[in-house]
Formats: C-alpha cells, sequence, structure tokens
C-alpha cells in the first residue's frame, strides 16, 4: 500500500556563482518533481556564513512540499538537483552552488549516516529557523519545540530577508 504523503521542509543554501537566481530556480526545480508538490517557499534572505567564516554571504530559503515516496528517495532527488546546478562536493561548510538539506520529512525521526530526521542542527542557525518561520509559524518541531521559540537562541545571526 502506498504511503500517504508528508509535508517535507527543504533548506535551501548558495553562495557560489548567482545564488539569487540558482535560489530561484532550484525551488522551481523542487515543484517539478516527480511524486511532489510545492506547496510553500520562503523569501530569500541574505544570510552571514556559518562554520567557515571567510567565504561570500549565503543566500537561503526554505520550502514546503507535499511528498508521496520515501524519505530516502526524495533525498536522492534533492541531490540529483544539487548535480544539476554543478554542485561539487569538497570541505564540509565550504562554499557550494546550491546545498539542499532536508530539515523535516513529516513526523519521521531517524539517526542514519545518510540522513537525520529531523535535520540535526536545524535549531542552531538562523538562516534556516528564519525562512521556517516565515512559512510554518505554528510548526512544532519533534525534540525542539515551537519554532518561534527557537528564533530567539539564534538572534545573533546576521540574517537579511531580500526584497
Ligand atoms: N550552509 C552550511 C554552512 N554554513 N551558512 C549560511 N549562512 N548558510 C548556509 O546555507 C550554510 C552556512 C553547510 O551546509
Ligand atoms: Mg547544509
Ligand atoms: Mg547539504
Amino acid at each position: 500500500m502506498a504511503a500517504l504523503p508528508v509535508t517535507a521542509y527543504v533548506a535551501l543554501g548558495a553562495n557560489l556563482g548567482d545564488p539569487v537566481a540558482t535560489v530561484r530556480s532550484a525551488i522551481s526545480a523542487l515543484g517539478e518533481l516527480a511524486g511532489a508538490r510545492l506547496l510553500t517557499a520562503s523569501s530569500l534572505y541574505r544570510t552571514a556564513p556559518v562554520g567557515l567564516a571567510n567565504q561570500p554571504d549565503f543566500i537561503n530559503a526554505v520550502a514546503a512540499l507535499e511528498v508521496a515516496g520515501s524519505a530516502d528517495d526524495f533525498l536522492a532527488a534533492l541531490f540529483a538537483i544539487e548535480a544539476g546546478f554543478g554542485r561539487v562536493r569538497s570541505l564540509k561548510n565550504a562554499p557550494r552552488t546550491l546545498d539542499l538539506d532536508l530539515l523535516l520529512f513529516g513526523a519521521e525521526r531517524r539517526i542514519d549516516p545518510g540522513l537525520t530526521l529531523p535535520h540535526p542542527r536545524l535549531a542552531e542557525r538562523a538562516f534556516v529557523l528564519v525562512p521556517l518561520a516565515e512559512i510554518a509559524p505554528a510548526l512544532v518541531i519533534d525534540g525542539h519545540g515551537h519554532v518561534a521559540d527557537l528564533l530567539a537562541c539564534v538572534a545573533g545571526q546576521r540574517i537579511e530577508r531580500l526584497p
């Protein structure tokens, strides 16, 4: 029996090439995935790099999709979109043309080498929480609580919504 569709949240990030154009077209590419339907996407945000400091600012956003298949299949589709935008994997936290991180996949919880849900660093990052709170202000994240309450913990991180 096919699984019921779930709501998945995807974080988009880019800081090489033309990151604004990349994030916009990556949102369109998410909307064209087989078995998925784009529900909503946040504004784009310019954000200070977290981790490796000496690199360009990022453009970040979060999208919500209704997904009919498994988390593993959906993650593979996200990697294929990254590759299509010329993503080359080098150092952890290094600059990238496009990063698509699966934040939440319905209520699924798991800790696997290739995929942990909810995303393990979701609650530490303004570049994820601010756009997530924009599109899902009432969201309660398993193990972390209400998204609006988490924003206070990341208030010191530089983030600016693009017009
Ligand atoms: N992604 C990272 C590491 N640091 N910083 C910002 N501002 N935005 C990102 O998307 C980002 C980051 C690893 O994926
Ligand atoms: Mg990432
Ligand atoms: Mg990633």
